[in-house]
């Protein structure tokens, strides 16, 4: 069982039972697959092909899908080959991801071929979800010293410990292209999600990692050499904010907010160059954010169980289970389907089962994953008109 192996999918297709919406299952529910990050580029440009992760071949690897004919790929053998930190190139020729915590990876999608575009140093680990520019030629990346990484627990847990071991780590700039890496940033503190700002290479952002509750403000900028470190926005006594991303066309760092003890949260979004952090509008208790180009329309997956964003005592509220689709300037929320994950953990992995919803390259669908047919899958759903 190894790269290039050729699988045959079948598609289950349904309505929703509340929506009515056209629903595609994409992948084997015998098998768990999963999305990767929902801020990563999933599709490539034209929208014909996805990566994924499966375990079809005993272990999870990643995979490349011809969504016209179900025609599925094995891209990677082996073992520690991360699906979550995986992302095509903007040319569509190359995917991008992390080996084992110790290399960044690049793969030719003709010819399978990999390439270790940057090795992490002896003593270090590469950390979670490394993203590329908007024009691929650099990655904001994480490291963590090794000797901090507590050890892991199967679940949520490990998550508090590590910000409770104030761990060193770095914010890294890598050149893709000759391998070369800067250390933007390097502290005793749990950090992550490392972005640039699209368009804007200079500009790079990352977040103060923890429980929510006991991180005072997530949402870090920082110049790419390292000056003008700054917090995004104070945030209110209450507030916590998370699974910040970029709009696409650069123009606003896009978050969810919440106030303990709210069943409602908000989309809130920062303006880097005027300053200016602003509510666009109230949600029903979404978990994660993506928009489209502009920021016009924003996906996003309704959580109860809150996975990734409990806070310290496990504070939760009541199941959502639904996609939904957000007009930012109607400030309007239309139901798109019911994803009705469990948000369970699956095989150590916290995120596999998080819907993570993006939005198709033409802007008519909605990409998200679920377990609700027992191990993660991928389905894709026509959005509202
Ligand atoms: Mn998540």
């Amino acid at each position: 069982m190894a790269k290039g192996r050729v699988e045959a999918f079948s598609y289950f297709d349904f309505a929703d039972r509340d929506s009515g919406a056209r629903v595609r299952r994409l992948t084997p529910p015998e098998f768990s697959c999963l999305r990767n990050y929902f801020y990563q580029k999933a599709f490539t440009s034209d929208g014909s092909r996805l990566i994924f992760g499966s375990d079809l071949d005993g272990r999870m690897n990643i995979w490349l899908l011809e969504l016209g004919n179900g025609r599925a790929v094995q891209l990677t053998e082996g073992e520690g080959n991360a699906i979550q930190s995986a992302y095509l190139s903007r040319d569509d020729r190359f995917v991008f991801f992390n080996r084992g915590g110790s290399r960044h990876v690049r793969l030719d999608l003709e010819t399978l071929e990999e390439e270790a575009v940057y090795e992490v140093p002896d003593g270090w680990l590469g950390y979670g979800t490394w993203v590329a520019n908007d024009s691929c030629t650099r990655a904001a990346g994480i490291e963590m010293w090794a000797a901090h990484r507590v050890a892991d627990s199967g679940g949520w847990e490990r998550f508090a410990r590590q910000f409770e071991a104030r761990p060193r780590m770095r914010l890294l700039d890598v050149d893709l292209a000759t391998g070369e890496a800067r250390t933007v940033l390097d502290e005793r503190r749990f950090i992550g999600h490392p972005m640039f700002r699209p368009g804007h290479d200079e500009l790079m952002c990352f977040c103060h990692e923890g429980p929510h509750d006991l991180v005072d403000s997530r949402i870090w900028l920082v110049g790419r050499d390292g000056t003008d470190l700054r917090a995004a926005k104070a945030q209110a006594p209450g507030e916590s904010c998370t699974h910040e991303f970029w709009v696409p066309d650069g123009s606003r760092l896009m978050y969810v907010s919440y106030v303990r003890g709210e069943a409602r949260r908000s989309i809130r979004a920062f303006d880097p160059d005027t300053g200016v952090d602003e509510k666009i509008m109230a949600i029903p208790p979404c978990a994660h954010l993506m928009s489209d180009g502009d920021g016009g329309l924003a996906l996003g997956d309704g959580a109860g169980q809150l996975g990734d964003v409990a806070d310290k005592d496990g504070h939760a509220l009541s199941p959502d289970p639904y996609i939904y689709l957000f007009d930012t300037r109607e400030r309007s929320s239309r139901v798109v389907c019911r994803h009705d994950t469990s948000w369970a953990v699956h095989d150590g992995n916290t995120q596999a089962s998080h819907p993570h919803p993006s939005f198709s390259p033409d802007g008519e669908k909605a990409l998200f994953a679920s377990d609700v047919s027992g191990r993660p899958a991928l389905y894709l759903a026509d959005l509202p008109r």
